[in-house]
């Protein structure tokens, strides 16, 4: 198994501080429109794609990678949500284990069955710790996965889970506040997990905008993920450019 897009990841933060990842849920958008969105995407200088769904209703998961993959040259990356969805067209998958929830279906059990497929199609896993923080609101994560969410004023709880899961030795630690969240997750908990780990922090979450996903990079995020906002938008490629300035350092 190789892990070069692991490696490109972290080449990429070296190189630019932090890096811009954009969320294109399949469900939301046409085929059409997401060949557009990752046309401008890579043209509005975003890093990487991730492609991911809470819950996927269309049939055309496979297709829109294919798409994807052929509309661009940045590493795509499936963020599975709950499920692992395997897919040979994309150069990796956030291989997520949601350590801040006791579900051991989404701590191990997802995987086990996932891992000879991903095994025979040579599909990179990215070891990902996932923390879903609370947000104000019930989002499909935390319903869907059946886990509390961690307390947005508690930054102590999500530095022991992300200490925990370095030590196991996962690669990237997910600071999620849900798809839509009214409140993104708080500087001081980034700053916080920050202190004590060493690999990547990937921050998403009801991120709206430029200034605020500047926030978190300047508090220690490494990647910034935004989804709602762009599909919110007809043409965000001008959103998408701010966005990756304001990441950019
Ligand atoms: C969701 O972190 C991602 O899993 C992105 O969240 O859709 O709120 O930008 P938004």
């Amino acid at each position: 198994m190789n892990f070069k897009t692991y490696q490109k990841l972290q080449d990429l933060i070296k190189a630019k501080g932090a890096i811009y990842v954009p969320l294109l849920d399949p469900d939301k958008k046409s085929l059409s429109e997401i060949e557009t969105l990752v046309v401008s995407a890579e043209k509005s200088g975003a890093d990487a794609i991730f492609v991911g769904s809470s819950i996927l209703v269309r049939n055309s998961f496979q297709e829109c990678l294919k798409r994807i993959k052929d509309s661009c040259t940045l590493p795509v990356i499936i963020f599975p949500g709950l499920f692992n969805y395997v897919c040979e067209y994309a150069d990796a998958i956030l291989y997520l284990s949601l350590v801040s929830g006791r579900n051991p279906d989404l701590l191990i059990g997802e995987h086990v069955k996932s891992a000879p497929l991903l095994k025979s199609i040579g599909l990179e896993p990215i070891s990902t710790a996932y923390l879903l923080v609370s947000s104000g609101v019930t989002t499909s994560v935390e319903f869907m996965s059946n886990t509390k969410p961690i307390p947005r004023n508690k930054p102590d709880i999500a530095l022991a889970h992300a200490l925990a899961a370095e030590f196991i030795g996962m690669k990237l630690i997910y600071l999620e506040a849900g798809s839509g969240a009214k409140e993104s997750v708080p500087e001081e908990m980034i700053r916080a997990v920050k202190s004590v780990t060493t690999i990547p922090i990937i921050c998403g979450g009801g991120i709206r905008t430029p200034e605020e996903a500047k926030k978190k990079v300047k508090a220690g995020a490494s990647i910034v993920v935004t989804g709602t906002v762009l599909e919110e938008k007809g043409d965000c490629e001008k959103l998408m450019n701010d966005f990756a300035n304001a990441i950019h350092f």
